[in-house]
This record gives C-alpha cells, sequence and structure tokens, in this order.
C-alpha cells in the first residue's frame, strides 16, 4: 500500500478558542493538522477568544453553532486540501472541559435524518435549548455550589465523592443554574451533553454517553464507582440521571461514523468512532507521562496534572478519573489566567512581539531582585483572587513595574503559584522529577528555563503542541485494540519519547527557596477570603448589588 493509502488515525479537540485536528499513521507519525479559529474564522459570532463574557463578568458562554459551522469549514477544508478520509480508520476527540450543551426536545430525529446535501450547522439550527453554552471559564454558579456541598454533607465530603469541591464552572452547578432560573427550557432539554460528548454526537449522529473523564468534572460522578451519584444528580436537577445518559470507559467504541460523514466527505463505513473525553485527560495520554512526571500544559487555561493510583480528593484541585489506566486517576489544577494574560503583557509590554518578550526574559535576572507579581485579568480558580497585584522586594505593594520586569514577574508568579499548590496537594519535586510542557507557549524556550528554574527540574516537550488531539488520535488506535486487553501503554510504545529542552540554571534553586515561601505568603493577601472563598464571594456580589441598587 503506498504511504497515501496506508490507515490513518484523526484526534479532534474542539478546544476555547479553535477546533483542531491532527491525523497520525500506524508508525504514529503526524501526516496532517488543521484548525479552524473561532474568532478569527467564524467573526459572525462576534466571540473575544472563543468565549462571550456577559456583563456580569461572571458568565461566559459559547455559540454552540459556532462550534458546528467550526466542523463543517474543517471538513470542507481537509477535503479540499485532498486529504482521503476513506483512509480514516478510527478517530476519537476532546472538547474543553466542563462546557454544556442542550439539546431540545426533537433533536436526537434531527441527528438520525441528516441530509449530506446540507452542511451541519443549517440541519442543526433549531437543535439546541441554549444557544450559548456555559464555558469552563464561567463563575456565575456560586449559589448553587453552596447548595450541592450544603445537600451532601459539606465540601470535603462532595470532594470525596466526586473528586472536587463544589466548582462554579463544574456541568453540575451549571445545570442547576439553568433549572433554577429557566424550568421550562430545562424541561425542554432532552438530552445534556458536555462538549466533548456533544462532539462525538455529531458525527454518530446519535447522542454519545460520557466517559468517565470528562464526567469527573460535573460534580456528579462518584470517581471511584464511576456512577453517577444520585444525591449529587438530585441536588442539581429532577430528572437529570435520563438527560445526562449512561457513562462509559473513556476506550470504549461508541459505533461508526454516520452515513451523514461517509456520504459527504468519504468517510469509510468501517470508521469507528471512540469516544471523546476531556482536552485535559486527553493531553495526559498524548503525552507519554511517567509516574513522578508533571504535565504542565500552557493554553487559553494553564493545568497542572499529575497522574496517581489513589485518589485522595482535597478541597483545592481536582481528582479525574484516568483516561489511560482505568484503576488510577489523575490529579489537576487549573489556572484561568493563561495565555491571554501572557498575551497581554506581550501586548502591553513587548509590543505585541514573543521575540521582545523572550528578550526580557533573557535580559532579566533569575529571581526578579525580589520583585514579585499576581496577574488576574480574569477571577483566577487557582487561588481565588482577581487584580494585578505587585509586590517589591521588602514586600510593599508597587502600581507598575518597568517593562522587562513586569514581563519576568508574570512568567515568575505563574510558575511559583503552580509550584505552591503542586506542593499543597502533597506532590514534592525529586531528583528524577520531569516536567512535561506542551501548549502554545510550550514553543517559547525562554519560558521554559523560567519554569525549569522555579521547580528545579528539567522541562520536556513533546513535538507537537497540540497534545490532546495527539492524545485522542493514539486513543483512537487504542480504542480498537482496548478489549483484547491491550494498553494505551503498549499503544503509544512507538511515539517519540518527550524531548529534554532545559534544564535549571545553576543556583535557581536556592534562590527561589524565599521567594517561593513570600509568594505563598503574599498570596494569601490576595486572596477574596484566605478561608471561605465561595461564601467571601457571595457576600461580595451581594454587596456589590446593593451598592449599585443605592
Ligand atoms: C480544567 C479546565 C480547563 C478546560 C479548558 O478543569 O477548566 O483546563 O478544560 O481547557
Amino acid at each position: 500500500m503506498a504511504a497515501s493509502e496506508a490507515p490513518c488515525y484523526l484526534g479532534w479537540d474542539f478546544s476555547t478558542q479553535q477546533l483542531k485536528v491532527i491525523a497520525i499513521d500506524e508508525q504514529l507519525r503526524v501526516i496532517y493538522e488543521d484548525n479552524i479559529h473561532f474568532d478569527k474564522d467564524l467573526p459572525e459570532f462576534g466571540t473575544h477568544c472563543g468565549v462571550h463574557v456577559h456583563s456580569d463578568k461572571l458568565t461566559v458562554t459559547s455559540p454552540v453553532l459556532m462550534w458546528v459551522k467550526a466542523l463543517d469549514m474543517i471538513l470542507e477544508k481537509m477535503k479540499s486540501s485532498g486529504f482521503n478520509f476513506s483512509h480514516v480508520r478510527a478517530f476519537s476527540g476532546a472538547g474543553q472541559q466542563h462546557g454544556s450543551v442542550y439539546w431540545k426536545e426533537g433533536a436526537s430525529q434531527i441527528l438520525k435524518n441528516l441530509s449530506p446535501d446540507l452542511p451541519l450547522h443549517q440541519l442543526l439550527k433549531a437543535c439546541f435549548s441554549v444557544s450559548d453554552s456555559p464555558v469552563w471559564m464561567d463563575s456565575s454558579t456560586t449559589t448553587q455550589c453552596l447548595s450541592l456541598e450544603k445537600a451532601v454533607g459539606g465540601a470535603q465530603h462532595l470532594a470525596n465523592i466526586t473528586g472536587s469541591r463544589a466548582c462554579e464552572r463544574f456541568t453540575g452547578n451549571q445545570i442547576a443554574k439553568i433549572y433554577s432560573q429557566n424550568p421550562e427550557v430545562y424541561a425542554q432539554t432532552e438530552r445534556i451533553s458536555v462538549v466533548s460528548s456533544f462532539a462525538a454526537s455529531l458525527f454518530l449522529s446519535a447522542y454519545a454517553p460520557i466517559d468517565y473523564c470528562d464526567g469527573s468534572g460535573m460534580n456528579l460522578l462518584q470517581i471511584r464507582d464511576k456512577i453517577w451519584s444520585t444525591a449529587c444528580l438530585n441536588a442539581c436537577a429532577p430528572g437529570l440521571e435520563e438527560k445526562l445518559g449512561p457513562v462509559v470507559l473513556s476506550s470504549s467504541v461508541l459505533g461508526s461514523v454516520s452515513p451523514y460523514y461517509i456520504q459527504r466527505y468519504g468517510f469509510s463505513p468501517d470508521c469507528k468512532v471512540v469516544a471523546f473525553t476531556g482536552d485535559n485527560p486527553a493531553s495526559l495520554a498524548g503525552m507519554k507521562l511517567e509516574e513522578g512526571d508533571i504535565a504542565i500544559s500552557l493554553g487559553t487555561s494553564d493545568t497542572l496534572f499529575l497522574w496517581i493510583k489513589e485518589p485522595t480528593p482535597a478541597l483545592e484541585g481536582h481528582v479525574f478519573c484516568n483516561p489511560v489506566d482505568s484503576q488510577a486517576y489523575m490529579a489537576l489544577l487549573c489556572f484561568k489566567n493563561g495565555s491571554l494574560i501572557r498575551e497581554r503583557i506581550r501586548d502591553d509590554c513587548a509590543s505585541g512581539s514573543w521575540d521582545e518578550f523572550s528578550k526580557a526574559l533573557k535580559c532579566t535576572v533569575v529571581g526578579n531582585n525580589g520583585n514579585l507579581g499576581f496577574y488576574f485579568d480574569v477571577i483566577e480558580i487557582t487561588p481565588e483572587a482577581v487584580g494585578i497585584h505587585r509586590f517589591n522586594r521588602d514586600n510593599n505593594k508597587v502600581p507598575d513595574f518597568p517593562k522587562e520586569v513586569e514581563i519576568r514577574a508574570l512568567i515568575e508568579g505563574q510558575f511559583m503559584a503552580k509550584r505552591i499548590h503542586a506542593e499543597k496537594l502533597g506532590y514534592k519535586i525529586m531528583p528524577r522529577t520531569r516536567i512535561v510542557a506542551t501548549g502554545g507557549a510550550s514553543y517559547n524556550k525562554e519560558i521554559l528555563q523560567v519554569l525549569s528554574d522555579v521547580f528545579s527540574a528539567p522541562v520536556y516537550t513533546i513535538d507537537t503542541a497540540n497534545s490532546a488531539c495527539l492524545g485522542c488520535a493514539y486513543r483512537a488506535i487504542h480504542g480498537l485494540v482496548a478489549e483484547t486487553s491491550v494498553s494505551l501503554v503498549d499503544v503509544v510504545k512507538l511515539a517519540p519519547e518527550p524531548r529534554l529542552v532545559v534544564t535549571p540554571t545553576a543556583g535557581s534553586d536556592q534562590l527561589y527557596e524565599p521567594l517561593l515561601k513570600r509568594y505563598a505568603e503574599l498570596e494569601q493577601k490576595v486572596l477574596y477570603s484566605p478561608n471561605s472563598s465561595i461564601l467571601a464571594k457571595l457576600q461580595e456580589k451581594e454587596k456589590s448589588k446593593t451598592s449599585s441598587r443605592n
């Protein structure tokens, strides 16, 4: 068989700002990559960075038809570039975690009868009872979080069941908000998907189940037993189990691609759809992590995740089911102010140029002469704080820094926060610790040097920054053989090992030791409230409502 006729596998990623796809061959080599950028390629939806931020600044949504239209566009783009869909043996995909899609009564019938002559966004126009889907950047469900924690006996108890205390972006709380504010809309909804299972549903032309890993980001799944928690479902909305459908193992083959894609794009009728999952679990699958490694994804959100054997959920961070080993788990910390604030500071302090940004990191000293900063343009998740806070070496708050100092303070601060919070979760940096970085900013060596210095550990990267897509292409291959007890670890043996990019600068560990301590202490000063942040935020919201009424 000629190389162009060899079987291939696809990995999709419905992320916050783009829809991305990667194709790999049987040797796991990347043979095709493409993307649709929501703001740039679909300006008619009026998103900024893929989302709509509402006037309360807490509600954040994305138009569901934008995601559908992006799929039409990327498939057309692939077709016109000569991509041969008939060679795709299987595919899987990822979605930004926690976001939810509300399918209107009758949508399953429409899905079943799609005419291949029309694009999906025209066919599915009337399928959604909520046109703007809540996404992971939303933090408007404080009331629902408090009542969920109360209903199940407290925050730690909820974390023990579902892997996380109540989080505003988690799907259960978003559903509870829709039910309480708009019961008719909830009643008209026949199925609720997360972004990943929604995307799989498009390809199956039927509702796809939610996989265990992405299900762990909902505050609804019992992560140990891998079943919905009746107590959590009941606390969120009535009749929810039926609207959510079943949960499945992440390596499950859900079925074959639907006739729509066979007729319109030339997919093979045998092409299998393997369960879609969340972007972070998918990245874990794409990064060939070993025990003891720390993965850091530097994207719209920055995340830090680890492979763990035993779940020990705490009030901070999350425990999800593991996409590679169904007996294992993954611990995750999410930082909302990731690439968007890096881009903003690049624009303000480096004339919009990454080269200038990198130069500033090179010409400033490790430890930034004791200047520290907290940069949260939007309400941060870890820690719960907002605003820009700069401190000089004497711990005095200052209004600004010179441009180069600002750039280093941002990057050092982002990585110090990651190390401090990973250590709070019980993670220890050991001599054999490797940091595996992915996401857009992992292309920038100077940023990775700071990461290496702050963690005092070598930093590795993989060949593509699109680890979620790649992980899904690997998962697609695995799906075909999972039932024969071949593991994903076996499947990815052929994949290239992560590559060493930087090692710590000599002496940086001694320099950062006191700085990390100071950073952790200063962080307490910038929090909403050191202890009960959700409650404090709610009180603050109430206060601002009252003052705007007066
Ligand atoms: C993880 C999280 C984000 C989204 C978007 O909990 O909220 O990382 O998955 O990428």
